[in-house]
């Protein structure tokens, strides 16, 4: 077995239409403000603040898309937020919950819901671009259910993160792939899409230089990277095989077309 050190939570909670869905657990959320840690990054006029600062619309038409970034740099910590995505006919569109750090062979790893036509179900990819050197694990949650785990592989050369990154949450067009590889295209009479956000607490081990060495974060004197995160308890593990073994419906590591065998995770 590998070693393992858990960097970086991510856990999204979906919540309903009515917001009456409760996070609970890790995922409840204190009502923090946006504007405490995040500000708009992107199509300012498409942004609407609800209840007191403490809920985000993003909006999408034809004009522009949005999206808002932390105002801080992290290097490890626990990040999570409630989303409702876009309901009826949403195909083409994406919602986008992801960090990623600044420059060149970044770090990055995303949450993106794909939209679909009424009464078809949602796809949700998640992604990870990795670069350099280092020991971290990564887990997953959506609506408390891990989804995707990504360990520290340097024992392969696949090491992950290794640089500060930034919280993002944008909404967007993606009609070019999003939808049935790009055929299903975005139905702009239905704009405009709208996308809700709650939840603006963070907790995360701040770097204020972008680009700079984020070994500091990895040390135990922050919770998420005290032995009982580094693997999930039996009860997430069970989840999280079940529903890869139910849900998952693409897996790069089996695409021989995409010629995975240059991820060397994947030869494991
Ligand atoms: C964008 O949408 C508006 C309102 O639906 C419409 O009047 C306009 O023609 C559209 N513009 C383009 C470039 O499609
Ligand atoms: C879906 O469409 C119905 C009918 O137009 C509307 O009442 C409802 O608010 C829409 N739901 C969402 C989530 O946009
Ligand atoms: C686009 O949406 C409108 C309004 O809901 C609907 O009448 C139309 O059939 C849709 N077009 C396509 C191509 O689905
Ligand atoms: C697949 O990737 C490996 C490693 O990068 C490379 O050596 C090989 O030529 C590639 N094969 C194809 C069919 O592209
Ligand atoms: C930061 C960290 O703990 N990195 C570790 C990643 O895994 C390799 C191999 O197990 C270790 O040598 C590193 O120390």
């Amino acid at each position: 077995m590998m070693s393992s050190l858990i960097f970086v939570f991510l856990l999204i909670i979906l919540f309903a239409t009515d917001g009456a869905v409760a996070g609970g657990g890790e995922g409840g959320s204190r009502k923090v403000s946006f504007d405490e840690n995040y500000k708009v990054i992107w199509g300012d006029n498409h942004v609407v603040s609800l209840n007191q600062g403490t809920e985000l619309q993003l909006t999408m038409d034809n004009s522009s898309g949005s999206g808002f970034g932390s105002k801080m740099n992290y290097g490890s910590g626990f990040f999570h937020i409630r989303i409702k995505i876009p309901g009826n006919d949403s195909a083409g569109v994406v919602t986008a919950y992801y960090m990623t750090s600044q420059g060149e062979r970044h770090d990055e790893l995303d949450f993106e819901f794909l939209g679909n036509k009424e009464g078809k179900p949602y796809i949700l990819q998640t992604n990870v671009f990795a670069d350099g050197e280092g020991n971290r694990e990564q887990r997953f949650f959506v609506d408390n259910i891990p989804i995707r785990v990504f360990k520290n592989m340097s024992n392969v050369g696949v090491s992950y993160p290794t640089k500060p990154m930034q919280v993002q949450a944008t909404l967007w067009d993606g009609d070019s792939w999003a939808t049935d590889g790009g055929k299903t295209k975005t139905n702009w009479s239905n704009s405009p899409f709208k996308a809700n956000f709650q939840g603006f607490d963070v907790k995360g081990c701040e770097v204020l230089q972008e680009g700079s060495d984020i070994q500091n974060c990895a040390s135990h004197k922050y919770h998420w990277n005290t032995p009982r995160f580094w693997q999930l308890d039996p009860v997430r593990e069970r989840q999280y095989q079940i529903v890869k073994r139910r849900y998952m419906i693409y897996d790069y590591c089996a695409d021989r077309e995409r010629n995975s065998t240059s991820h060397l995770e994947c030869q494991k």
